[in-house]
C-alpha cells in the first residue's frame, strides 16, 4: 500500500493555513455616513468576494470563526441597504466566514422581533454549523471593526453604546440591537420567547433567560462596541406592546415552556439573493 498517503495528517480544507488570532485588516473606527442613491448593485461590485446568499469565507487563510447574522425584517428596505453596504467589508476585514440572513415577516400583523430570531436561529442552522449567531436589529450600524463579530464564553451583549443612548448602556440590564450567541447558549436558554408580539420587553426577557438558565451578560469594551442608529419612527404594526410587563413578571414561569421547544412557523421562501439570505415567513398572530 502506499503508506504516504496514508500517513500524512490532515489538512485544513483547502490546504490554507489559518486565520491569525487578530486580523491584520482592522482599521478601527468607521465614519458612518448614509450616502444618497445608494444601489445594491454598488454593494454587489464592492464585494467581489461575497458568494450567493450573502456568505464569505476569507480567500487566504482558513477562519477560526464561523458567524451567522440574524436580521428580523420587514419594510425597512433602506435601512437593510445601508447595514449591508457597512457589515460586508465589516465582516471581511474581520476575516471571518460568514453569512448573512434576512428574517422577513409575512403580512401585516403585529411585528415579533424575538419569535423571527428563534426561526433565523433554526434555519440558519440547518445550512451550517455556524459557532455564533448575531442576532442584528436592521437600522444599527457598528462603528468600530474591533468590535469583532464572535461568541464569548457567555451570551454577549454587543451594542453597548449607541449614538441615541449617549454611547452608553441606557441601564445596567440592557440587551437589545445586537446580541451574539453560541448555539450552545442559544438552546441552554431554550432560545428567546415567542410570545411578545409589538413592540418592547423582549430583550429585556432574554436578559432575564440568561440568568435564569445559570448565565452571565459578557459584553464588549464600551470603546468599540459602538453603533449609529439610522433614525425612524414608530413603525406599523408594531405598536407598543401593552403586555410587555406582565410577561416579564412571568419569565421565571414560562421560559423552559416558550421558546426554541415550542416554535411554529411556515416557511414560505427562502431564497439566495447576492447579498444575503432571504427568509420568509408566516409566524401566525398573537393568540
Ligand atoms: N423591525 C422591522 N420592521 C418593523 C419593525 C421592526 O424590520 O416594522 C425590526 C428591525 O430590524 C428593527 C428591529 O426590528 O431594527 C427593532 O425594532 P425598532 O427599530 O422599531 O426598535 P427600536 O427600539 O425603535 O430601535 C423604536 C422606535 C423609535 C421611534 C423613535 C421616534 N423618535
Amino acid at each position: 500500500a502506499n503508506l504516504s498517503l496514508i500517513a500524512r495528517p490532515p489538512l485544513p480544507p483547502d490546504d490554507l493555513p489559518y486565520c491569525p488570532e487578530v486580523s491584520p485588516f482592522l482599521g478601527g473606527p468607521i465614519r458612518v455616513t448614509f450616502p444618497p442613491g445608494l444601489l445594491l448593485e454598488d454593494i454587489v461590485r464592492k464585494n467581489p468576494y461575497v458568494s450567493k446568499g450573502g456568505r464569505y469565507r476569507p480567500p487566504d487563510c482558513d477562519a477560526i470563526h464561523k458567524t451567522a447574522v440574524i436580521i428580523p425584517h420587514r419594510n425597512r428596505e433602506q435601512h437593510l441597504k445601508y447595514l449591508l453596504y457597512y457589515l460586508h467589508p465589516f465582516l471581511q476585514r474581520q476575516q471571518l466566514s460568514y453569512g448573512i440572513y434576512i428574517i422577513h415577516q409575512a403580512e401585516n400583523y403585529t411585528f415579533n422581533r424575538a419569535k423571527l430570531l428563534n426561526v433565523g436561529f433554526k434555519e440558519a442552522m440547518k445550512d451550517e454549523d455556524w459557532d455564533c449567531m448575531f442576532f442584528h436589529d436592521v437600522d444599527l450600524i457598528p462603528e468600530d471593526d474591533r468590535n469583532v463579530y464572535t461568541c464569548d464564553r457567555f451570551p454577549k451583549h454587543v451594542a453597548v453604546a449607541m449614538d441615541k443612548f449617549g454611547y452608553k448602556l441606557p441601564y445596567k440590564t440592557y440587551f437589545g440591537g445586537v446580541s451574539a450567541l453560541s448555539p450552545e447558549q442559544y438552546m441552554k436558554m431554550n432560545g428567546f420567547p415567542n410570545n411578545y408580539w409589538g413592540w418592547g420587553g423582549e430583550d429585556d426577557d432574554i436578559a432575564v433567560r440568561v440568568a435564569l438558565s445559570g448565565m452571565v451578560i459578557s459584553r464588549p469594551s464600551i470603546r468599540y462596541g459602538r453603533y449609529r442608529m439610522i433614525k425612524h419612527g414608530h413603525d406599523k404594526g408594531n405598536e407598543q406592546n401593552p403586555k410587555r410587563f406582565n410577561l416579564l413578571a412571568k419569565t421565571r414561569r414560562t421560559w423552559k415552556q416558550d421558546g426554541m421547544n415550542t416554535l411554529e412557523y411556515q416557511l414560505l421562501s427562502k431564497e439566495l439573493h447576492p447579498l444575503y439570505t432571504n427568509i420568509t415567513v408566516f409566524i401566525g398572530t398573537e393568540k
